[in-house]
């Protein structure tokens, strides 16, 4: 370590030591036999970070171990792949695909945005249309339409479409046990025209469990764990990438504040508000209704670009 004249100063890092560079060098065996060398490679960096970061805040041995326990709660509520969105690591992943497929030349399409913690595998699949919700809640009802394109326009008939939101309260079915199997949750193929069409209720926005894990961290940094009112899509076509998006529904207070950091231009359709009585009358209904037009556009399959079809653990129910 050198001062601003020059002058040499001994440095009170222990990350300078060789002691400490020997101990990280054998914690990843880096350098030994055995293993795999970028899994060493990414241990020795990552204890290093932490090490560094112990020194730099000169973090005491029960601050450390309250991070431990913090961890395993964290584990133990199954909070993982809520406090992942939170701390932006998720949309970080995104913005690292959007990165490479620009430089793999794919422009234009449907923005993603993350996936989140509260999909399921196996919604009931249906031929262009479906009913989302079971019919307990009394929440606005929405109609929402539109259609699976490629980036020339053209049509995309047989895709599916995977969608998921909560209900007025903000909860999953699969995860809320207040709700039935597979509430607010389907699977629609598009028809020959490449459309899908479906009726459900507007969502409201998720909130945080109050008192777990995630909340707490959230709470430590002065910040709030809303998401604004969306809706989930998965869409997959033979021979088209898998895209993985949300909607947002516009005018929520937390629409340009959310707690998981998905919200992006080009996801925010107009809601329209239909109050024409012979509409309403026409729709069955007696009270006035929601609609969204929204068209999905995907890119052709690409070897120059990482796969967007990811790997991850889901709940099942
Ligand atoms: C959600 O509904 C969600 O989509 C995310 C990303 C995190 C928590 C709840
Ligand atoms: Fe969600």
């Amino acid at each position: 370590m050198t001062t601003h004249t020059g002058e040499r100063v001994m440095s009170d890092s222990l990350m300078e030591t060789k002691d400490v560079k020997d101990l990280l060098m054998k914690v990843s065996a880096l350098g030994a036999d055995g293993g795999d060398v970028r899994m060493k490679r990414i241990v020795h960096c990552v204890v290093s970070d932490l090490f560094r970061t112990i020194e730099e805040f000169d973090i005491q041995p029960d601050e450390f171990w309250t991070a431990m326990g913090y961890l395993t709660r964290l584990g133990q509520a199954n909070e993982v792949g809520l406090l992942v969105p939170g701390l932006g690591l998720e949309t970080f992943l995104d913005l690292r695909m959007d990165q490479a497929e620009r430089k793999a030349g794919l422009e234009g399409g449907t923005p993603r945005t993350i996936e989140g913690p509260l999909w399921l595998a196996g919604a009931p699949l249906s031929k262009g249309e479906a009913r989302l919700d079971d019919g307990t809640e009394q929440g606005e009802v929405l109609f929402m339409q539109g259609q699976v394109q490629d980036v020339d326009g053209k049509p995309v008939a047989g895709a599916v479409i995977d969608v998921w939101h909560a209900n007025t309260k903000g909860g999953y079915s699969g995860f809320d046990p207040s709700q039935s199997k597979y509430n607010l949750r389907r699977r629609i193929e598009t028809d020959a025209e490449g459309r899908y069409r479906f009726r459900s209720i507007l969502p409201n926005g998720y909130a945080c469990p109050p008192g777990g894990p995630t909340q707490q961290l959230l709470d430590a940094l002065g910040r709030h764990g809303h998401r604004p009112a969306h809706i989930h899509f998965f869409v997959v076509a033979p021979g088209y990438r898998k895209l993985t998006t949300q909607i947002n529904i516009d005018g929520d207070e937390y629409l340009h504040d959310d707690f998981a950091f998905a919200t992006r231009d080009g996801l925010i359709p107009e809601v329209k508000r239909v109050t024409d009585a012979a509409a309403i009358h026409a729709r069955g209904l007696n009270a006035p209704y929601a609609e969204i037009g929204f068209d999905f556009v995907l890119h052709a399959e690409s070897a120059a670009a990482p796969k967007t079809v990811v790997e991850r653990a889901h709940a099942s129910v």
